[in-house]
């Protein structure tokens, strides 16, 4: 086992790996940057170095980072979500400066990175993956469209290095085929350096269903069931359930076997999620493979027992998988919510500062992952996210009411949260009865919309009216 650990992330996912390392009794060692230096991540570790004066940079200089490990003697690097986290050329560089990389090979990360190449991976493997095409650039636009015609309107255009909702298109006929063809391949020049573009069928409102799994550096995997995530906005998750409310027995038993079977097909080991998109009749479709930690995991924790964290350091160190599938149980139904500074009524814009006030959720059942305490202030140089809120029921009908008690309990002033709008959306009918898929959070934006954010102005004067009436003007 390691005994020194460099973490090359911040926020709320440094701490929990800080906190994983603690329980494993390995010295942690924080990196941040000049403004984080009165961070959680930062006074918790064993050992704190800043990298850069430069927000950005202090996460993102690979090079640094890895001088970092060697001059502290670190034997390994978690890399967390974000940042660096799916850079392959990093993941190679740490290896080849002798550091242990917490997360798949750096190979498996470039392939399933490209997303047309993890796409003809898992065909050539018989996992069921959405009818399309190879990359479209040597092809007219006159070829493109016999193409579309061929798979069925309406298709999606795919960046193959696409990511984040980036450099992806809905085209319903033939006359929008060329300005979106001509635009994704733009947006995929701009964004990913790289502008070849394929196609798919496009599933109408699917769901967004992904499987954890977890394996060793020997060929043992495992899946650690599924999450919801379809409640998303603008490609952002925001409510993260595990395991899905509108799942049946068959229909798991038959993704989590082809989840295995597409991480077997990629080599994987570490912790990994295979993401599928289900339609309204419970077909599936690979999607894509995320090579690292997600903002998530959590749920699948509180469900299985497994510390996740703690696996992929006990993985990466060399240890073999404990478990068989057979061994995986679960209990309960746990659903995450994320806590963003953020200004809902204004179009959800960050809304950064002091948190003046910080009284979290407590009691049974309820944990908050996060990195911000009373009297922080929230640098405007990162994610809006500031705490994960994940409860935990023996029914998915009882852990919404356990998410609106804790949502209720949890008070934070000096920011603008999203706490109110995430109250709406535990409060909503749909949501207490599984009633979603990814088209939710647009078609009902409305309904959600916190009343108390919609405009001051209007209810002053409102009551300005009322009282005038009253008052017999
Ligand atoms: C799709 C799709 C429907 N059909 N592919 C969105 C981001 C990228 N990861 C892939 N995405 C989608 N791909 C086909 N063939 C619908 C989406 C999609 C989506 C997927 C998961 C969660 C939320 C979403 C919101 C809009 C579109």
């Amino acid at each position: 086992m390691f005994s020194k650990i460099l973490i090359a992330n911040r926020g709320e996912i440094a701490v929990r790996i800080i906190r994983a390392c603690n329980d494993l009794h390995i010295k942690s060692v924080a990196i941040y940057s000049r403004i984080d230096k009165d961070s959680m991540h930062v006074k918790m570790a064993s050992e704190s170095y800043e990298i850069s004066q430069d927000a950005l940079k202090a996460y993102l200089d690979g090079d640094a980072i890895i001088n970092a490990a060697l001059n502290c003697g670190a034997e390994a690097i978690h890399p967390g979500y974000g940042f660096l986290s799916e850079n392959a050329d990093f993941a190679r560089k740490v290896k080849n400066a002798g550091i242990v990389w917490i997360g798949p090979d750096s190979s498996v990360i470039a392939k399933m990175g490209d997303k047309n190449a993890a796409r003809e991976l898992m065909k050539a493997n018989g996992i069921p993956i959405v009818p399309g095409t190879k990359p479209l650039n040597n092809h007219s636009i006159e070829e493109i469209k016999i193409i579309a015609n061929k798979i069925g309107y309406p298709v999606i255009l795919k960046a193959s290095n696409g990511g984040g909702g980036r450099g992806i298109r809905v085209v319903r006929n033939d006359n929008e085929i060329q300005e979106n063809f001509e635009a994704c391949k733009r947006e995929a020049m701009a964004f990913f350096k790289n502008d070849e573009v394929f196609m798919e069928k496009y599933i109408e409102n699917p769901r967004h269903i992904e499987f954890q799994i977890i394996g060793d550096n020997y060929g043992n995997i495992v899946h650690l069931l599924e999450r919801d995530c379809s409640i998303q906005r603008r490609h952002q998750k925001l409510v993260e359930i595990a395991p899905s409310p509108t799942m049946n027995l068959d229909l798991r038993r038959r993704m989590g076997a082809v989840a295995v079977a597409a991480a077997k097909a990629a080599n994987y080991t570490n912790a990994g999620t295979i993401e599928f998109l289900v339609d309204d009749l419970n077909n599936f479709y690979f999607m894509e493979m995320n090579t690292r930690i997600q903002v998530e995991h959590g749920v699948t924790e509180e469900i299985t027992g497994f510390d996740l964290i703690g696996r992929q350091i006990r993985s990466a160190a060399g240890e073999i998988l404990d478990l068989n599938q057979s061994e995986v149980l679960h209990q309960g139904y746990a659903i995450e919510v994320r806590i963003n500074a953020e200004d809902v009524a204004n179009d959800f814009v960050p809304n950064p500062g002091k948190i003046t006030t910080y009284y979290p959720a407590l009691g049974p059942f309820v944990r908050i992952d996060s990195a911000v305490y009373k009297d922080y202030t929230i640098p405007p140089n990162y994610d809006s996210m500031i705490a994960k809120l994940i409860v935990r029921a023996s029914s998915y009908d009882l852990a919404v009411n356990k998410l609106i008690r804790a949502l209720e309990e949890f008070t934070i002033r000096g920011v603008k949260t999203t706490i109110p709008f995430l109250l709406n959306i535990a409060k909503d009918r749909d949501f207490r009865k599984g009633n979603f898929d990814t088209s939710y959070l647009e078609s009902n934006m409305q309904r959600l919309m916190p009343n108390e954010t919609i405009n001051k102005d209007d209810i002053v004067a409102a009551i300005a009216t009322a009282i005038a009436i009253r008052a017999g003007y």
